[in-house]
């Protein structure tokens, strides 16, 4: 097998391993054992004759001695997969070199010499997708975290900075657009009809920021000239044919740049902005100076192929790589376990300027329920981690929604208690304070404190501690005055057996049951174990708004009422805490009706009575914007309501839930089916009103689907037959999907058809079928895996088929146990194919502690199937062995 193939260092699984050969276990990095590097590389140069299965990489590192650093004269170059064919100090051949495990290690004698490694490379054969690696005949990278190891040795950690020179030659028909960081400085023709360009990037970086391109790509180009007067070539680069799909995209990229410099007073810093789309990715996209490389799936939009929540997917994600520009690589990570703070702080921007870009209202709701769905499971579970974490075996393994969405939402709070103008003068001083540098979580703290004027010494504990606080909250009243009455506690999690409490900012209003208004919201913050709050002038207990806006990341235990919840829905000014209050009525009934299984017919009944009665409101409210009544119709993810009870019952939820669904469906069939009538009427625009309707439309199908099966399929069907764009297409295969009705089958063979060779749009074929609520709908995922569309080599369509089986309960959860089986296979398959991908599968077994026994005892056995495999990568053993943990 070729170098470049394997996957990044396999480990010998300590069970299985032959006894004569000593079992690896994977090393434990530690935060605390952070060292300064002994070595600096102020300058590289790199030099790459391009080919697509066997590319020369010629190394030149200047190299200097860190006069703080230990002392040892040994320079440790990390490789991974790779060979040096040679190595040279100081332009001599050098002798004094050896390998230590995958690293190339030097002896050098001064404090600054000039070392220069050649390697050899097969990117075809990569199908890590780390490091240099083929997509559909161009050749990229990927180097975050540690992916440039696998092209050249050298020392791979964020805090050696250098400035890059890049020189690379190769076939112009095969490779007529060479690319990579910064300015492009000279370009040439060379012999044998190859070609070769020049780059140089005059930002020191870090080298997983480090990017090369090489392919047939055509661009969509525009100029941007900033406040300082810089003009800005920018393209979008994509694979001819696709540049009709871009315009959102660019649109996108100049809002980001307009916006950081109105914003956070950010300009950009170079004469030129790439981003390169690319099919065969391993995450969304990657921030490299000068070059983004992006998933196809994040650039490309047009109304016929995208989705309203694709076009807001693509705006959110150009935002985001664009402002890591100073968000992580200006200012840039001293280690990984900083990495929230470019992550964290960098999707908190995002959402700041998607929330101007939009609806601020409907992006919060958006956010929050990402975080409820993705983060908390994993901030209870055998994978909880703090946003800082302590150790890892598998950096990859922590680009995770806790270090990016709590990461963002613990940042979030310091703006809310400093308000938005001071803590931009935090954040001035963050960037002025580090620009150049490594920085760290600290560093950042640090320069907000003393930017803003808070104290946040005990703030910091956000860092330090997992787990998500859970907050108990009473109102009583006593003559005029209503006292709150707070209590909180952070759940025990691996590793961490004892919690401090955290400063918890909540905004808070009381409402006047009389008048139903309230006299203006305060923030207050919660930063003892317990605490009370009084509020005087209230002649009865009020009614609590809390946490409204989501100021913080908890979760809120407040025994409110039914008929205050119902008020809430109603009448509360903030959207945040209306949304909420619905989404409380609504799981309050289904943890009563599932957690003890007590409800009598009648409970049940009058429980399904005030969510039918709220929903009316919402349906019924003239004062609503769609999008937001779009908001307030989605019932809570059965992932939340499982989150809810200590051991959750999938199958029972499911059941509950989608009775509940069909309860309303058939309640409400009226105005759901006048409402789709009214929204049907609206044209296509890309305008709030017409994006508000086709989220309702889809909204009102759902619930129709549920309830009158028959009367949804006829709607779905015309809606499909109807439809200018993919929002409404998409929307009502995916109710059709769902049904067992001869419209699904037509309607999915139609838009197979009718998409054919369109990669992402095959994408959403594989995902609505893996997806749905039909009852054979395993069956529908194996067949799909046979399909001649599927491949595991393609991380897009593995997770459009699996990821997205993983995620609905009905397939996953199954309670033959298929569904675990399905997954565990999956894991087994991909992992010596791409084993970061493989590895994101995990997580959703690993819950089994939080489930029933008799399904908990087959996601285990899954678990330890997996464990015992005799070879696993260091990224799916790590995961796998902490959920069994
Ligand atoms: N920084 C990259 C993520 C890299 C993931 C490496 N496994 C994209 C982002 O967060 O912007
Ligand atoms: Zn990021």
């Amino acid at each position: 097998m070729d170098i470049a193939s394997r996957p990044s260092t396999p480990i010998e699984n300590p069970e299985t391993a032959d006894a004569a050969v000593p079992p690896k276990a994977p090393a434990v990095i530690r935060r605390e054992d952070y060292r300064a590097p002994d070595w600096f590389v102020p300058e590289i140069a790199l030099d790459f004759a391009l080919d697509l299965d066997a590319t020369r990489v010629r190394a030149t590192l200047e190299v200097r001695r860190n006069a703080q650093g230990s002392g040892d004269h040994t320079l440790r170059l990390n490789g991974d997969g790779i060979a040096a064919r040679s190595v040279l100090v100081d332009g001599q051949v050098a002798n004094d070199w050896r390998m230590d495990g995958l690293d190339l290690l030097i002896e050098l004698s001064g404090d600054a010499h000039t070392v220069e490694i050649e390697t050899l490379i097969n990117p075809a054969a990569n199908s890590q997708l780390m490091g240099l690696y083929a997509s559909n005949g161009m050749l990229c990278t990927q180097c975050e975290a540690e992916g440039f190891r696998r092209i050249a040795f050298f020392p791979d950690r964020p805090d050696v900075l250098s400035t890059y020179k890049v020189h690379m030659e190769g076939d112009k028909a095969r490779f007529p657009v060479l690319l990579s960081n910064g300015n492009c400085t000279a370009t040439g023709e060379g012999t044998d009809g190859k070609h070769w360009a020049e780059w140089h990037d005059p930002w020191p970086k870090p080298c997983y920021l480090f990017a090369l391109v090489a392919g047939e790509l055509v661009a969509n180009h525009d100029t941007f000239t900033t406040a300082g007067g810089r003009k800005v070539d920018l393209n979008i680069w994509v694979r001819p044919g696709d540049e009709g799909r871009t315009q959102h995209a660019m649109d996108s990229l100049i809002a980001s740049l307009k916006w950081d410099e109105e914003t956070f007073g950010r300009e950009y810093d170079l004469d030129l902005f790439n981003i390169v789309a690319v099919s065969d990715f391993n995450m969304g996209a990657m921030e490299n100076k000068g070059l983004n490389v992006f998933n196809t799936r994040y650039v490309l939009a047009d109304p016929e192929t995208a989705t309203d929540a694709d076009y807001d997917a693509v705006e959110g994600v150009i935002g985001h790589e664009y402002f890591h520009n100073w968000s992580g690589n200006r200012v840039t990570c001293r280690d990984w376990f900083q990495l929230s703070l470019k992550e964290g702080f960098t999707v908190l921007r995002d959402q700041l300027f998607s929330a101007d870009m939009g609806s601020p209202a409907v992006k919060r709701i958006e956010d929050v329920r990402v975080l409820r769905s993705a983060q908390f499971p994993e901030d209870s579970g055998p994978l909880a981690h703090p946003i800082r974490p302590d150790s890892y075996q598998e950096i990859s393994n922590f680009y995770t929604s806790t270090v990016y969405n709590k990461g963002a939402e613990v940042i979030r709070m310091m703006r809310s208690m400093a308000g938005p103008e001071c803590f931009r003068a935090g954040t001035d001083l963050y960037f002025d304070r580090h620009d150049g540098e490594a920085a760290t979580c600290e560093d950042f703290v640090k320069a907000i404190e003393d930017g803003t004027g808070l104290d946040l010494k005990q703030f910091r504990q956000w860092y330090s501690q997992a787990g998500t606080p859970q907050v108990k909250v009473r109102v009583d009243h006593e003559g005029d005055t209503a006292t709150l009455r707070i209590t909180q506690t952070v759940p025990v999690t691996p590793g961490q057996p004892v919690k401090q409490p955290m400063p918890i900012p909540l905004r808070v209003a009381l409402f006047d049951r009389d008048s139903s208004e309230h006299r203006g919201e305060q923030l207050i913050v919660l930063d003892k174990a317990e605490d009370s709050f009084t509020f005087p002038g209230f002649a009865r207990t009020p009614v609590l708004s809390i946490n409204r806006g989501f100021t913080a990341p908890v979760a809120i235990d407040s025994d409110v009422p039914t008929a205050d919840l119902v008020f809430l829905a109603a009448n509360d000014d903030d959207p945040f805490a209306r949304y909420e209050a619905m989404q409380s009525l609504v799981v309050q009934h289904l943890v009563a009706a599932v957690g003890g299984g007590m409800l009598c017919d009648a409970e049940r009944q009058s429980g399904r009575d005030a969510i039918g009665r709220a929903l009316a409101a919402i349906l019924d409210d003239a004062t609503l914007d769609d999008l937001m009544r779009g908001e307030l119709m989605i019932l809570p993810s059965e992932a939340y309501l499982a989150e809810q009870l200590a051991i959750a019952d999938p199958g029972a939820i499911h059941a509950e839930r989608e009775g509940l669904k069909a309860w309303l469906g058939r309640e409400l069939e009226d105005r759901l089916a006048a409402l789709h009538d009214r929204v049907s009427a609206v044209s296509y625009s890309r305008s709030a009103e017409a994006r508000g309707a086709r989220k309702l439309k889809t909204q009102a199908l759902v619930y129709l689907a549920a309830g009158v099966p028959d009367e949804a399929a006829k709607r779905a069907a015309t809606q499909y037959a109807a439809a200018d764009n993919m929002t409404d297409r998409q929307g009502s295969l995916m109710v059709l999907c769902g049904l067992d009705t001869p419209a699904r089958e037509e309607a999915l063979a139609d838009f197979r058809k009718r998409y054919d060779g369109n990669a992402l749009v095959i994408d959403k074929w594989f995902s609505l079928q893996a997806g749905s609520l039909h009852p054979r709908v395993l069956d529908h995922i194996k067949a799909l895996a046979q399909h001649p569309d599927f491949t595991l080599h393609n991380p897009n369509r593995v997770r459009a088929l699996y990821m997205s089986a993983a995620v609905n309960p009905k397939a996953f959860h199954s309670g033959d146990g298929e569904g675990y089986r399905m997954i565990a296979d999956l894991i087994l398959a991909l992992d010596p194919i791409n084993a970061q991908t493989a590895a994101r599968f995990v997580p959703p077994l690993g819950r089994w502690r939080r489930i029933e026994p008799q399904r908990s005892g087959m996601m285990r056995a899954e678990l330890e199937r997996i464990a015992a495999a005799p070879k696993l990568s260091r990224d799916t053993l790590e995961q796998v062995t902490k959920s069994l943990g």
